[in-house]
């Protein structure tokens, strides 16, 4: 039996796309198995044929996000506009709180400089004062110092763009890499006409880049508390130095005496719309774990 290596790119009800791993172009397939669970990312073996292709083997995930379902990813890059749509510190909260639970390296980019208040951008830089790689852009006019860092960042990996619809993933894309570089895929092509909305995951190869680039359908939220096992503490990267050092040591910050975290908060060592955030991702947490599905 011949089989062949490839990345799922595309999939919709039971037809997949694939990468070629060697040829690197795309092409068609069943999966042989219809309990097979496949995700965009996933890395296959297949079997060509003239009447069909099919797949049959999944290569074990590296790791796995759910939403959207990926496999298989070195970073994702997490865009907001700062304005038009105007981003909320809850949203950004939560999307960050959601990835970096998911083993997973992430760029953070405001996007729409060209249209941003400086008020707005100073507010902001809490992130990257935090810890976070974070970038400040206008996606439309990207200079080549900016192509070159996002570049390399991207280079031998695979990555997905994720974010709200019309913060600017698409021009960003086809700004960074070359023209109509997020064009229909064959699956939806076949599925769709050919109709060209990012209303689905689709992986492209860059061959300069020799990368997997995902792009994703607009999330307004991620939901945290449909995660498992979610350790809260680690979640919020500027907790870290105060962790073991409130008097209770399962404290949860709220209103426990003598909390390290609440001191630093009102010491301003911690900033209030992450402490903010942070009761809210809480609270959801909480009500979820008394919701029996
Ligand atoms: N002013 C400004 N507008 C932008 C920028 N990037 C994207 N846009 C506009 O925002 C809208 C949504 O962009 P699009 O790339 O489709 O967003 P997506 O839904 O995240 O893929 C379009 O009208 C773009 O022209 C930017 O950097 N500055
Ligand atoms: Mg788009
Ligand atoms: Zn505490």
């Amino acid at each position: 039996m011949n089989e062949l290596s490839g990345i799922i790119s595309g999939t919709h009800n039971n037809i997949f796309s694939i990468i070629d791993l060697s040829s690197k172009k795309e092409i068609i397939a069943l999966k042989k198995k219809k309990s097979d669970k496949l995700a965009i990312g996933d890395s296959i073996m297949y079997v060509p044929a003239e009447q069909g292709n099919t797949i049959t083997k999944i290569i074990e995930r590296k790791n796995f996000i759910p939403k959207p379902p990926i496999a298989n990813l070195d970073c994702v890059f997490l865009v907001f506009s700062i304005n038009s749509p105007e981003y909320s510190f809850y949203v950004l909260d939560a999307f960050l709180g959601y990835y970096s639970l998911l083993d997973v390296k992430i760029i953070l980019i405001f996007n729409k400089l060209d249209i941003a208040n400086d008020k707005d951008v100073d507010a902001l830089k809490i992130y990257q004062n935090i810890g976070y790689e974070t970038y400040f852009i206008s996606g439309l006019n990207l200079s080549n110092s900016q192509k070159e860092v996002f570049n390399n960042l991207i280079k031998n990996k695979t990555v997905a763009f994720i974010g709200n619809s019309g913060v600017g993933k698409s021009s960003l894309m086809n700004n960074l890499f070359e023209k109509n570089f997020i064009k229909t895929n064959i699956v939806s092509e076949k599925t769709q006409k050919g109709k060209q909305t990012t209303s689905q995951t689709l992986l492209y190869y860059h061959s300069k880049l020799n990368a997997f680039i995902i792009d994703t359908p607009g999330y307004s939220i991620v939901n945290i508390a449909l995660l498992k096992n979610v350790e809260l503490d680690n979640v919020f990267l500027e907790y870290s130095p105060y962790l073991g050092k409130c008097q209770y040591n399962n404290c949860k910050h709220i209103s426990e005496p003598n909390c390290a975290i609440k001191e630093a908060l009102n010491n301003n060592e911690i900033y209030s719309s992450r402490y903010e955030s942070y009761l809210k991702i809480y609270t959801d947490i909480e009500k979820n774990k008394n919701t029996n599905y």
